[in-house]
């Protein structure tokens, strides 16, 4: 597909007018963005023609992958019936009804009720405040202390970002009193003689060591992704998530897993708490709950917190002008139909995922730029390093991995660096040929970049 104008005309326009995400505007208006403009399946399409493997679904979120008919009509029928009506007023619409019927029978038993946001800030946002409310509501509001991790990513909205660990945003005005933070359980950083084990253990009971800092009658809850996303795709040792679990019931502290990222089928499980077996008492979801088609997200709560919020709390002042969106909720409902009935997370788990997870280790476990291959299902991270043996990291990893990544997009392949480790997160419903694309392009960036590099 071509469009009417040329790309130059587009970038001026989108420079003149347009403050990118995350980015040096000044820089990105010299370098001038790429114009996507048609993707389907895996492959997207920019302005010019080029044709690039998208190996991150977006932006973790099209679960489904690229142009799918049954959300496109999910879409346009729910705009005709129905646009737009709200959650507020004592109202409610069939969507958005439906919608919860399917997502608590994909969910496991102990959730019971839902609230719907735009987005996964959003979500985490509206986490804070059940939270708190939950623990007013029980009688103690001085339980209000929110603790998350180094490095752990929850959104870019002002609480989100406090809840996140990303000091550079915190520094860019992105601070809230009452936030506290643990470290993130990084082991191929870690430069003692730990065991993973031992290591994944040590690094769960720093949060002991918090809430016995701060008072266990002040913390509300703990929050984290049970593999880290944003912050590099970084999967705990095994011990990790179990502890986590027990330390947050001894001292009555909520756990919440951003789910985010992990939810929806990536790890081959509906959500990524399953896979790490362990049970949160809430869930931030939002990306693969439409597959990106349109923004939706929300806050599962178990039974036990939705219980008493509405048997007990009375008002809660919440809710946005979009909560529930009935075009959005049309578009969930046909997306979790689709990974449901197509059988697409069974077969992240049964077939596709082992096949990715294979392949990145039968071509990358011997590579001179690789130090580490992580992942399960249909996401993985590659962990550049100097010495394997040692785990020593790359002085300059952040840079290598940049330069891979940007030789990845010449080579037509989108993947992410993240300090120093090259991320996919392919659409789940990739075929083996799609993957062998993907895996082939993947080592050609990186062999590409060992060589500038001096590794090959
Ligand atoms: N939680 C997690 C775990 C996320 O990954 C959010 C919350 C926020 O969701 P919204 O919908 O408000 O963006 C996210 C978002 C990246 C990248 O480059 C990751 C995200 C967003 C943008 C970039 O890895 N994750």
């Amino acid at each position: 597909m071509t469009t009417s104008r040329e790309t130059r005309d587009y970038q001026a326009a989108d420079a003149a007018h347009h403050i990118h995400a995350f980015v040096d505007q000044k820089a990105l208006n010299d370098e001038g963005p790429r114009v996507m403009v048609r993707g389907d399946r895996l492959h997207l399409w920019d302005n010019d023609g080029r044709r690039y493997l998208d190996g991150m679904s977006g932006l973790w979120c099209t679960n489904l992958g690229y142009g799918r008919k049954d959300l496109n009509a999910a879409a346009s029928r729910q705009l005709e019936q129905l646009p737009y009506y709200n959650m507020f007023f004592h109202t409610t619409h069939p969507q958005v009804i439906e919608l919860s019927e399917l997502l608590f029978s994909l969910l496991p038993g102990h959730y019971s009720h839902a609230i719907y946001t735009n987005s996964g800030s959003e979500a985490n946002e509206v986490l804070i405040r059940t939270v708190r409310r939950y623990w007013q509501v029980l009688g103690k509001p001085e339980k209000k202390i929110m603790i998350g991790r180094w490095n752990g990513y929850h959104g870019s909205t002002l609480a989100a970002t406090a809840l996140g660990g990303m000091k550079f945003m915190h520094e860019m005005g992105g601070m809230i009193p009452d936030i506290a933070h643990i470290d993130e359980p990084y082991f191929f950083a870690h430069e003692g003689n730990l065991t993973p084990a031992e290591f994944g253990l040590r690094a769960a009971q720093q949060l002991e060591a918090k809430i016995l800092e701060l008072g266990a009658d002040k913390v509300a809850g703990f929050i984290a992704e049970p593999f880290q996303g944003a912050g590099g795709m970084i999967f705990p040792p095994e011990s990790y998530w179990p502890e986590i679990q027990r330390i947050c019931r001894k001292y009555d502290v909520l756990l919440c897993a951003d789910e985010v990222i992990g939810g929806f089928g990536r790890t081959g499980e509906w959500f990524a708490h399953e896979y790490f077996g362990f049970e949160p008492d809430t869930l931030s979801i939002a990306k693969g709950l439409t597959s990106g088609y349109i923004p939706m997200g929300g806050l599962i709560l178990s039974k036990k917190m939705a219980d008493v919020l509405v048997e007990q709390g009375g008002v809660f002042a919440h809710g946005l002008t979009y909560s529930g969106h009935p075009v959005a909720a049309a578009v969930a409902i046909a997306n979790l139909k689709a990974l449901r009935d197509e059988g697409v997370v069974t077969r992240v788990k049964d077939d596709i995922g082992p096949y990715l997870q294979q392949c990145l280790r039968e071509v990358f476990g011997n590579h001179p730029l690789v130090g580490d291959i992580q992942g399960t299902g249909m996401v993985a991270a590659l962990q550049l390093a100097e010495d394997k043996a040692t785990r020593k990291r790359f002085a300059n990893e952040n840079d290598i991995a940049w330069r891979c990544r940007t030789i990845g997009f010449e080579e037509g392949v989108i993947i992410r660096s993240t300090l120093g480790r090259m991320i996919m997160a392919p659409a789940l419903i990739a075929s083996r040929e799609e993957i062998d694309e993907l895996v082939g392009k993947i080592l050609k960036a990186v062999d590409r970049t060992a060589q500038e590099y001096g590794r090959l």
